[in-house]
């Protein structure tokens, strides 16, 4: 509590709230030297860290072996408490002022290794390209593989890094995700009928297993008793995409809504042999739930809630990772009379959506993600059952901000929505 206290008091008390991020980066602490967990600066030995001038950082530090050590900024003068043995974390804090060093202050462990730099970064550049540090969750709607252009079966591999991510969830408030490839919902697939599918699945996470099960893949469940995938190790599964259709994958270790509602969710296309038709813009969009013990607007830290979680209760509704992530320079583009797909699934963990685009009606949907199925024709709003999906295609009729929304409208006030902007 005191330390939510005083990271409060610190947002509050900073002189450039108004621009100030916070910039979180967690580390474990080695001999060897400072290794970077999640983000970019994974892996990374003593990675160069930074914040813009004003930022507030905070440093985790891990420790992975029986030996004790800290983290100071020399020229901030700011060090962490002791870490004492594997298993244990510590926190700091501090606003971002200038160039520095960082180090652990016990004799000797700086020259052995552990030292590293810290640098301020020019406000000048666009945050989205130079904020290596916070990743954002957010899975750009037009980040979609190309159309299938081949005619006979093959073999096509994947590989998926399950990975944590601690980024932004609203305005002023962060969120520990669990995610595959770094965002919410994961990488969207895209093979053919008859193709069989190679993913290798890479476990970064130092603590937990992950999994996936494809509900693309007939067989025992969907491919999760292969993919357990134990920390640090990777696994490989190989199916036949036996039947065309879009298609849910998603985590499927226990406790396995807890680890859908920290965002492990994404879809497979598998493509009709016969391909589909040429539109001008096609979009990945997933609805999914978080559930959290602070209120919603809290600013600060989430903790997901196991109760809420239980009791469906969800603190946020959100498209595509966090509220707003599809909006402003996020926000789906297209042209007035563009033809326009949306690929649109449930991640859940347990809400149904009743997707809908605020001024438009779908020419036609494939129900339920189904290709063999008769499609519907002039539909308003269509069900997409959790852990399912859905194709909707139509034309753009004049510019305008076209709005998708989960038409339950409340949801809409928890992040249930996204924008495309035609021109
Ligand atoms: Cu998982």
């Amino acid at each position: 509590m005191f330390k939510l206290f005083s990271v409060l008091m610190f947002i509050f008390l900073s002189p450039a709230f108004a621009e100030a991020k916070m910039v979180h980066y967690t580390m474990n602490a080695s001999i060897r030297g400072y290794v970077g967990v999640g983000g970019k600066i994974d892996g990374v030995v003593n990675p160069i860290l930074t914040a813009q001038r004003g930022d507030m950082v905070m440093i985790t530090l891990m420790g992975v072996e029986n030996m004790p050590h800290d983290i100071k900024f020399e020229g901030h003068n700011v060090k962490s408490p002791l870490l004492r043995k594997k298993g244990d974390s510590v926190d700091i804090h501090f606003t971002a002022e200038m160039d520095d060093i960082y180090i652990c202050s016990l004799p000797g462990h700086a020259s052995a290794g552990m030292k590293g730099k810290f640098m301020i970064s020019s406000t000048q550049e666009d945050p989205e390209e130079d904020s290596p540090e916070v990743d954002d969750v957010v899975k750009k709607a037009n980040d979609i593989p190309p159309a299938i252009n081949y005619n006979t079966p093959r073999e096509v591999v994947f590989d998926i890094s399950a990975v944590e991510v601690e980024s932004k969830l609203d305005d002023g408030s962060t969120y520990e995700y669990w995610t595959y490839n770094g965002t919410v919902p994961g990488p969207m697939l895209r093979v053919r009928e008859g193709d069989t599918v190679v993913v290798n699945l890479k476990n970064l996470d130092h603590d937990m297993v992950h999994s996936i099960d494809f509900h693309a893949a007939q067989m025992n469940h969907g491919g999760a008793h292969v993919l357990q995938v134990p920390p640090m190790e990777t696994r490989t599964l190989k199916f036949v995409a036996k039947k065309a259709g879009l298609f849910v994958y998603h985590c499927a270790t226990p406790h396995v809504p807890t680890h859908l509602a920290k965002g492990m969710y994404g879809m497979i296309l598998v493509e009709p042999a016969a391909g589909l038709s040429v539109v001008d813009q096609e979009f990945y969009v997933m609805q999914g739930e978080y559930y959290t013990k602070e209120l919603r607007g809290f600013q600060g830290h989430h903790q997901h809630d196991e109760k809420k979680l239980l009791d469906e209760k969800p603190t946020y509704i959100v498209m595509n990772g966090r509220p707003q992530g599809l909006t402003g320079s996020n926000a789906m583009k297209a042209r007035a009379g563009d033809s326009v797909r949306i690929f649109f699934g449930a991640g859940g963990p347990n809400l149904i959506s009743s997707f809908h685009v605020i001024g438009e009606i779908f020419d036609k949907v494939y129900p339920y993600g189904s290709f063999l199925s008769v499609p519907f024709f002039d539909i308003q709003t269509v069900l997409v059952p959790a852990g399912g999906a859905t194709i909707v295609e139509f034309i753009i009729d004049e510019p305008g901000h076209y709005v998708l929304v989960d038409h339950s409208l409340s949801r809409v006030e928890k992040g249930a929505s996204a924008i495309i902007e035609a021109h």
